[in-house]
């Protein structure tokens, strides 16, 4: 608890967009405000990379493995679902958890692929569905001039507007779009007032699944 008030249950909060948008210094930065407030409040990423599974989803993406599509796919999806149950038990004992990328990721990144996006969605569904997503919306020429792009399997102009098409495919009535070319200072203030706005009105609401 803390900031929604005595036994209310945890926001599940879920940042998107495209490689070098800005997703993970913003993440860090909502949770030392969080924590600052006195919430209760910890910072997730997918991939986790740290499980065995993850380990082999790193190993992809640096391109030391060569994996099948929908392996892969499959892969990933196994990723969220290994942590499916921590994350219900934070969330239900009020944890408000702020994660880096989740199953949008996912179906995005995979349908730019080339996949079936009804296949791709299919493994997600039974996950625990986000309280608020927020994309952070950069153009793809733009997140390339940032530091350290190219470094991984993904990370390629073309490619990442695919993934840019995707996601704007999938916006539904818990995404709210950010423009994340805009000076770090004033999408950190904007995602503060999203944030604090939906952990007070998800107190009431039970959890939900994809
Ligand atoms: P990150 O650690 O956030 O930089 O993500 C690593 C890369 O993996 C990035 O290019 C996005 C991609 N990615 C993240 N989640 C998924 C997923 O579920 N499926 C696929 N195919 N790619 C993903
Ligand atoms: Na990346
Ligand atoms: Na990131």
């Amino acid at each position: 608890g803390g900031c929604g008030g005595k036994g209310g249950r945890g926001a599940l909060v879920v940042l998107e967009g495209l490689d070098r948008s800005g997703k993970s210094s913003q993440c860090a930065r909502l949770l030392s405000f969080l924590k600052g407030k006195g919430c209760d409040a910890d910072g997730w990423r997918f991939p986790d990379r740290t499980t065995s599974v993850g380990q082999m989803i790193s190993a992809y993406l640096a391109n030391q493995s060569q994996l099948d599509d929908r392996t892969v796919h499959l892969l990933f999806s196994a990723n969220r679902w290994e942590k499916r149950g921590l994350m219900e038990s934070k969330l239900l004992s009020g944890t408000t958890l702020i994660v880096d990328r989740y199953s949008h990721s996912g179906v995005a990144f995979s349908a730019a692929k080339g996949l079936d996006l009804e296949w791709c969605k299919a493994p997600e569904n039974g996950l625990i569905a986000p309280d608020l997503v927020i994309y952070l919306d950069v153009q793809p020429e733009k997140a390339a001039e940032r530091g350290g792009y190219g470094d991984e399997r993904y990370e390629k102009i073309e490619f990442q507007k695919k993934v840019a098409d995707y996601y704007l495919s999938l916006r539904d009535s818990t995404w709210k779009v950010v423009d994340g070319s805009l000076p770090m200072e004033t999408v950190e203030e904007q995602l503060r007032e999203l944030v604090t706005k939906c952990i007070q009105e998800c107190q009431g609401k039970p959890l939900a699944n994809l």
